[in-house]
Order: C-alpha cells, then structure tokens, then sequence
C-alpha cells in the first residue's frame, strides 16, 4: 500500500508558504486527450512562459505512481504528456488505490486537487459542461460540480465549443457559480469570441476578481467562480466554418459509437481534421491567453493578502 496520497512539487510548496501567487493548470488538454503532439508540449511552455512572466509559479496536476501531485517537475513533465488514463476528480482514489503509472487530470481533479494545495486560482482551455442531448445521454461533466465545491478561481475560454452552451449556463446558475466575463458581456464559445450566450456579470481587471471572491468568502457564499475569457480577435476562427466542423464531428463521434470520456478526443480531432489543423493554433493561443489572465488574477490575490 502506497503511503503517499498526495504531493506538492518543491517550487509551488514553497510558493504557496510565501504567499508567491500560483496558477494551477490541469494535464488532460496537454495530452493526447486534448492536442496532438508537438502542440502539445508547446502549448505546456507557452503557458508556463506567461505565467512565469507575471510573476507567478504554475503548478500543473497530475498522478504519478498513484499520487496526486500538484506542481510537476520539469523532468516529470514527458512521462505525464504520455498519460493515456484521464482522471475526474472521482478517479483519484482508485488511482492511489491501484498505484496509476500515470493518470491525466481533468479541470475536476484538478480544482481538488489545487484546493487541497491551497492555490486560488487554475486555468485552463476549455472547462466540460452540458453536452448536447444530455436530456437523452445524461452526459454532463463533473467539472460543473467540482467548480462550484472548491474555493478556486477558474479561468477558460468558455466550455468545450461542442456542448449545449445555454445548459452549461444554466447549470452554472443553478449550482451557484458566478460566471463573469473577463472585459465581456458574452460567453465565449472556445474557438469564438461569442456563444450566443450573453453573462450576467463582466470583471475588468484581476482586482475585481479577487474583490467579488473575497466578498463571496466574506458573505459564507461557498466555491468557486468562472472566468469567461475570450480567444484573442486575431486567433479567433470563423464561426461558420468552426460550427460545420464541430456538426461533422459529433455525427462522426456519434457513428463511432464512443461514449463518456472517451467523446472529446475523438470530436477534437475531427474538428482539427475538419479545419485543416487550424483549430489547434487557435486552442494554444486560448490557452496561454487564459493562463496570462489566471496569472494576474492570482497576482491581484496575493496582494490582498
Ligand atoms: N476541453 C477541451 N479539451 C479537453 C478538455 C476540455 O477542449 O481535453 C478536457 C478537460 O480536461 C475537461 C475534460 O476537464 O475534458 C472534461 O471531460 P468530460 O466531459 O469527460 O467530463
Ligand atoms: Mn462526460
């Protein structure tokens, strides 16, 4: 039996014990789950690179030999992007239990697991949600639940660009989640500026974040808060021809007969077959652009307190 549960990479333990601002990411979109290699690891640095920039310490997730770690090691990182198990938040106990090789954390193991670490904030590309026709399927991911639980800051472009954006909004409200729009008024939809969707509550800086969690934390209004961050105008793609492509590739994923966590690779590479690859630029651009915004927020944070 494994002694060891649970693990703070060196770097982000001392971080957190200095109140040095940290930004989680998770591991699933930097695998074969999420982006095709070498985008993959590209996309890893980029991240890294900006969030370091800002003067803050990333801490990606993941399990290794069974224990949940928060704060991956340089010479970690290639064995986690080979990961080939993704891990909700609900699989990290069996994945301690069985001693998992090597799991890939979704946005819910992550946000645990970043709570547990005490970092505040996580970003990310795209959070899951509501998937279409979940009246019939019952699909919806997790990740809606673990936000609303953990006291953490997410930041993502939106959620998955294939799912029923409307009900992930919905759910967001019924769960208690402030979705707010970073500089928006509308939930971005991943590879769009817009969902079609409009948010009820907009913030301009990370100031205004970490003011609207610590009033949250000060009135007892428990969990977490969503920031809605657009892709950059320059990388977003064309609306149409990303929505032909996501209608292709939910009817491929559909003929395929794949279900549950195993839907989003096969729909993302469909989507980057079906753009010509170009949707996998416009998902590393997204992404660093989230992890620069979680970064300020978790600079504006740190200074609160
Ligand atoms: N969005 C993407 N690619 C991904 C994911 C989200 O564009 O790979 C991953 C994230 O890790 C997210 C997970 O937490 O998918 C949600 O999976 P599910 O729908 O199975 O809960
Ligand atoms: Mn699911």
């Amino acid at each position: 039996m494994l002694q060891t549960i649970f693990r703070v990479g060196d770097e982000v333990a001392s971080a957190v014990a200095d109140g040095v601002p940290v930004v989680a990411m998770e591991s699933t979109i930097y695998s074969a789950f999420g982006l095709p290699e070498p985008a993959n690891l590209e996309c890893l640095e980029r991240c890294d690179a900006v969030i370091r920039a800002a003067g803050a310490v990333p801490a990606m997730t993941a399990v290794l030999d069974g224990v949940a770690v928060v704060g991956i090691a340089a010479d970690e990182v290639e064995r986690v992007l080979g990961g080939t198990t993704k891990i909700a938040a609900r699989d990290l106990g069996h994945a301690h239990a069985t001693a998992l090789d090597v799991g890939v954390t979704t946005v819910s193991a992550s946000v645990t697991l970043a709570a547990r670490a005490g970092v505040a904030v996580f970003a990310t590309g795209g959070i899951g949600g509501v998937h279409r026709g979940a009246a019939e399927s019952g699909d919806v991911s997790h990740d809606l639940l673990a936000i609303a639980r953990h006291p953490v800051v997410t930041v993502s472009a939106g959620a998955k660009a294939f799912l029923d954006l409307p009900r992930t909004l919905e759910e967001f409200e019924t769960l208690g989640v402030p979705v707010v729009g970073w500089n928006t008024d509308r939930f971005p939809a991943f590879y769009t500026r817009d969902s079609g969707s409009p948010v009820t509550m907009t913030v301009r800086s990370g100031d205004e974040v970490a003011a609207l969690v610590a009033a949250n934390a000060e009135l007892g209004h428990p969990g977490g808060v969503l920031v809605a961050n657009p892709i950059p105008e320059t990388d977003e793609l064309d609306s149409d021809r990303i929505n032909t492509a996501i209608a292709a590739a939910l009817a491929e994923a559909e003929a395929t007969g794949v279900q549950g966590p195993g839907v989003t690779p096969v729909v993302l590479a469909a989507i980057a077959a079906a753009t010509d690859g170009e949707s996998v630029p416009a998902n590393l651009a997204l992404a660093e652009n989230n992890a620069r915004v979680g970064a300020e927020i978790a600079v504006a944070m740190a200074a609160r307190s």
